[in-house]
């Protein structure tokens, strides 16, 4: 057995705790989702704020690597709904693979008109709730810069704290993923920028 979903499951044991996973790299989302939908008995929504749709069925040869974690929650049945916000690195293949997992896919090409939508959310009714996966490279890597793979042209922190702050659904279990602190080499702010996010997915999350 996988020892993140297993480490799920127990946090989940205890009522009304819910996990909230922090990466390393965006590979960890499978399982802790494998483990969140397992645990609840089917599938949630997901909100995944990033860069790139990580959805490559395999990267490298790799089915379990951080860019095809999404290929596998979506095979797996795991997630109902898909959404991908703050998308500015996509393959054809990605759009493909989004286009045959029924992924609503969100490029920043278009934020400006789909803002108000993204801003107005009602996720999770009808299943076990929402699930938020933020890989810190969805930021605009002025507000971000500390991770491994830099997109110029993201979301502001604000833009963020919007979308989160008027969600509305039941957070069950969330990850913030691909803070690099090798490469947060500018006054660890972006140490500070991941903190402040998992702080406002503490406050989402509690019941
Ligand atoms: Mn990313």
């Amino acid at each position: 057995m996988n020892v993140v979903g297993e480490s799920v499951k127990l946090v989940m044991e205890q009522d009304p705790l819910r996990p909230l996973v922090l990466g390393g790299d965006h590979s960890i989302s499978f399982p802790v989702v494998r483990a969140v939908s397992e645990k609840l008995g089917g599938p949630v929504d997901i909100l995944h704020l990033d860069a790139h749709p990580d959805i490559y069925h395999a990267f490298e040869g790799n089915k379990y690597s951080h860019a095809s974690s999404f290929a596998r929650i979506m095979e797996g049945g795991y997630a109902r709904r898909l959404l991908q916000v703050g998308i500015r690195s996509i393959t054809r293949e990605g759009r493909e693979q989004g286009k045959k997992f029924g992924v609503e896919q969100y490029e920043m090409r278009t934020f400006s008109r789909d803002r108000h939508f993204l801003e107005n959310l009602k996720l999770g009714e009808g299943v076990k709730g929402v699930y938020i996966s933020i890989d810190v490279d969805s930021l605009d890597p002025a507000f971000a810069p500390g991770v491994s793979h830099i997109e110029p042209g993201g979301l502001s922190f604000r833009d963020v704290l919007n979308i989160l702050h008027n969600l509305q659904g039941d957070v069950v279990a969330a990850d913030v993923v691909e803070f690099n602190p090798q490469r947060d080499t500018v006054d660890g702010m972006t140490a500070m920028v991941a903190a402040k996010l998992v702080r406002e997915l503490t406050a989402k999350i509690s019941k």
